[in-house]
């Protein structure tokens, strides 16, 4: 197998606009377009919460084909201000996204989200399914205790002992009960420097897991001390609160709003991060979507296997009707 994933998808290209929308609340959000100004609209859904996307995200799509929206989520990436916690919610951002779709003049469009992208991608097609033209989504994530507890309790660690013991390490025994408690509470201490010392095991933690291998000096680049704030602040918000959801499995309880919706679920057989059962869970409610278990990847969407599958699913949605 090619071990460039990048080689799956289309070639490099730039944003033929951006910018920064005023939405509510005082957030502001970077948001790019790229592509074909005329084609059918898509846009990309990051993960964490409190992760970014970058220019290999553009290259799921066929640039002849879509007009590519990228955007920064509530305090993550280049968005203002920089991880803030302030008015940061699920339904929070499904209002951003509307904002951003009604400021692009968009009607539908493709949504496309993996991990946390995934759940932010569910959450808003159930609250707007009319205005969704198909979905593609990978390594599932819907925020459910057994789904935490297996990352940031016992599961992960098993596979994982080695890097595992960096991330307890920082917490003291007595607080190792509930580490999204202990972690949150020191992620918004009022110290910068507790907050960057947590940061940093949080998110080593998570990028030396995503992938069935990840190189050291790949790992070194992921965690930077502006990425690990930003990411740790909001995915530790975001799960001592369970995503703000009224119900633990208040995904699966609406699927029935969105079954109609043409959708591809793409999820890696070794993914550690959000485990297969998740995807799979997802596939026994809404069986009408297409189902697809990569053998040899883990959880990151650029792993080759997930990559090239994301690409096809994309340019099988292409043809589809704008509405
Ligand atoms: N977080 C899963 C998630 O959404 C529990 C995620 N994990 N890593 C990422 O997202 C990035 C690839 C965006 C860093």
């Amino acid at each position: 197998m090619n071990q460039d994933p990048h080689s799956w998808q289309y070639p490099p290209i730039e944003p033929h606009e951006s910018g920064m929308l005023p939405v509510a609340d005082g957030h502001r959000l970077y948001y790019e377009v790229s592509g074909n100004p005329e084609g059918k609209p898509a846009v990309f859904l990051h993960g964490g919460p409190g992760g970014n996307a970058g220019p290999d995200d553009r290259r799921y799509f066929d640039p002849k084909a879509y007009r590519i929206v990228l955007f920064h989520q509530r305090g993550a990436g280049k968005s203002l201000p920089a991880a803030s916690l302030h008015e940061n919610t699920t339904w929070k951002l499904i209002e951003d996204m509307e904002a951003l779709r009604n400021h692009l003049g968009i009607a539908k469009w493709l949504v496309f989200g993996g991990s946390w992208g995934s759940t932010l991608a569910l959450s808003y097609s159930i609250r707007h399914p009319e205005r969704v033209i198909a979905l593609v989504l990978r390594g599932i994530f819907m925020l459910r205790k057994k789904e935490l507890d297996w990352f940031y309790k016992e599961g992960a660690s098993a596979i994982f002992p080695d890097v595992w013991e960096g991330f307890r390490d920082h917490i003291p025994e007595a607080e190792r009960g509930d580490f999204i408690a202990a972690y949150y509470k020191r992620l918004t201490d009022a110290d910068p420097a507790v907050r960057l010392a947590a940061a940093l095991p949080w998110t080593r933690w998570e990028m030396a897991t995503l992938r069935l291998y990840t190189p050291p000096e790949l790992l070194k680049s992921l965690v930077t001390d502006d990425f690990a704030i930003k990411f740790a602040r909001i995915e530790t918000h975001y799960f001592v609160n369970r995503g703000f959801f009224e119900h633990e499995e208040w995904i699966l309880r609406n699927i029935d709003r969105i079954r109609h919706i043409p959708a591809v679920i793409v999820h890696g057989r070794y993914d550690v991060v959000c485990p297969l059962e998740t995807g799979w869970d997802l596939h026994k409610a809404w069986p009408e979507a297409k189902f697809m278990i990569i053998p040899d990847a883990g959880h990151a969407g650029a792993e080759p296997g997930t990559a090239r599958a994301l690409v096809a699913a994309t340019d099988r949605f292409s043809g589809l009707p704008n509405r």
